[in-house]
């Protein structure tokens, strides 16, 4: 059933202002990841402003879902996020990148909100796995003795990052316990540092790989509201299966001038940043 069109309004607004706070984190640290930040913003935003269970008033409540984005480098639109969420004040933003700052250019679990330090790639799903896991102890049971998980994980993974081997063995790993709370979802962003992912280590098709692992997968466009909610929303019912959302996104998106180039790490010149602000207005 199609989203309340307000909902998908309220969604795509607040994406705009996650995009803008991290141009300005990125403008006060003279670096930054703004390609694979922008490619993941909608679905970070479907996940911390609708869909996932958390509450910034009770950051450590023992049910909350889990954001785990296992390609921490992409930490700008994690912060602007929980910023703006509430965790924090957006004060820390002025101080981002800098010597000593709580917020640094990879994911921390120093900053409230951030559930795992990332920087080296490859790492976050079998994180992710190990805390859905931990979601079945001392779980209720459903009428079949089956323990009923007490919070859902969510993982973000690049399409570079899928060059890493330990990814698939957290997939192996995941289908063998079952782990029907875990979502993977694969920014297919289309780029990775040095190139396109095409050209550097070639993994397509996504989807044919997932399935063939066994996980419970689709395909969606990554930056379209409904399609996002939408998959979210059947993962939760599909049952004794983790599951897979491969989105193909656009690094930079948000920026028309900006997308399909890939702008993977540096700063944002006077120039550009006018351009950014003109289009996320
Ligand atoms: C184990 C490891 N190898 C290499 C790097 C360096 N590195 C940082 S970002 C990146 C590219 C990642 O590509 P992708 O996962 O597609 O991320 P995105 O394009 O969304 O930024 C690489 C190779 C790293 N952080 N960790």
């Amino acid at each position: 059933m199609a989203h309340d069109e307000k909902l998908i309004q309220k969604l795509a607004e607040t994406a705009k202002i996650i995009r803008r706070d991290a141009v300005e984190m990125i403008r006060a640290g003279k670096l930054g990841w703004i390609g694979g930040s922008f490619s993941q913003a909608d679905i970070i935003t479907a996940l911390v402003f609708h869909h996932m269970k958390h509450d910034p008033k009770n950051q450590e409540m023992a049910e909350r879902d889990r954001l785990i984005v296992s390609k921490a480098h992409c930490c700008e639109t994690v912060y602007a996020a929980l910023g703006e969420a509430g965790y924090f004040s957006k004060e820390l933003y002025r101080s981002y990148g800098q010597m000593g700052a709580t917020l640094q250019a990879h994911t921390e679990r120093i900053v409230p909100g951030v559930e795992y330090s990332g920087g080296s790639l490859g790492e976050g799903l079998s994180f992710a796995l190990g805390q859905a896991l931990a979601a079945r102890i001392d779980a209720p049971r459903d009428s079949s003795g089956r323990a009923v998980p007490r919070y859902r994980v969510f993982c973000i993974i690049g399409d570079g990052e899928s060059n890493e081997g330990q990814i698939w063995e957290a997939v192996m790993a995941a289908l063998h316990y079952k782990a029907d709370n875990l979502v993977a979802i694969l920014d297919h962003n289309k780029f990775q540092s040095g190139g396109t992912v095409e050209e550097r280590l070639n993994m397509m098709p996504w989807v044919d790989k997932w399935k063939a692992f066994g996980w419970d997968t689709i395909e969606i466009d990554g930056h379209d509201f409904e399609a996002i909610l939408t998959a979210l929303e059947n993962a939760d019912k599909a049952k004794g299966k983790p599951h897979a959302i491969i989105a193909h996104t656009i690094k930079c998106k948000g920026v028309p001038s900006f997308e399909h180039k890939n702008l993977h790490f540096g700063n944002i010149s006077d120039e550009m940043y006018a351009e950014a602000m003109k289009a996320l207005k």
